[in-house]
């Protein structure tokens, strides 16, 4: 104990409380892309929640701007291994959209321009853990990190945080996304180090 100073104890503990098992931290913002960067202007973006039902609610460009807006700090984690501490974002939480839609769904995918589909329970998504994000670092969200808006789901790996966001679909039954249906793990909590089927 004599041995460790406090604030070698202290800069010790916090890196440990950071950085979940498997992971390495770094300072650089990776690309990860499964198919083409698809430019989506704010002009024609729309945002739309779909529920079990088929009943649909959507937002333009300027009617998600109107939302409430929150400035967020988080610890992103990939499932390749890189974490970056503190990245800061502006979007809407996800409970804005939901706030008068009528479901009994457990689960949400979340679509995305191109294609892209990732799966979660909606609980996930909502008391503020989960948000549209458009702007990171005080910038428009670039068009490579899934601007002009993605969703954000810091507490899970990061594949769950669709780029080019365009939809949230409400389902009753667990439906897996793209990764999830070749071998990622279905929920992908970075903590327990759920990176594949078998973790
Ligand atoms: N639409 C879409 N969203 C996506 C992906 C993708 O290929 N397409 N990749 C996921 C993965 S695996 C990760 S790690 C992050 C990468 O986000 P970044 O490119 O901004 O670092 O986006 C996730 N969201
Ligand atoms: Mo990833």
């Amino acid at each position: 104990m004599g041995t460790f100073s406090p604030g070698f104890h202290g800069r010790a503990r916090g890196l440990a409380d950071k950085l979940p098992p498997g992971q390495y931290p770094t300072e650089s913002f990776p690309v990860l892309s499964a198919g083409p960067t698809p430019r989506v202007p704010t002009e024609t973006w729309t945002f739309t929640v779909t529920t079990e039902n088929g009943d649909s609610r959507g937002w333009t460009w300027d009617e998600m701007m109107a939302l409430p807006q929150e400035d967020t700090v988080h610890d992103i984690h990939c499932v390749t291994r890189w974490s970056k501490f503190d990245t800061p974002w502006r979007g809407v939480p996800v409970d804005a959209f939901l706030e008068d839609v009528e479901t009994a769904a457990d689960y949400a995918v979340a679509v995305s321009h191109g294609g892209y589909t990732t799966n979660l329970p909606l609980e996930d998504l909502l008391d503020g853990k989960a948000w549209v994000v458009h702007t990171y670092d005080g910038f428009p969200l670039s068009p490579e990190h899934g601007g002009p808006a993605r969703l954000l789901v810091p507490h899970l790996y990061f594949w769950k945080s669709a780029k080019w966001v365009r939809e949230l679909r409400l389902t009753l039954e667990d439906e897996p996304g793209f990764w999830e249906s070749v071998g990622y793990h279905n929920y992908g909590d970075p903590w327990r180090e759920q990176r594949t089927w078998d973790d």
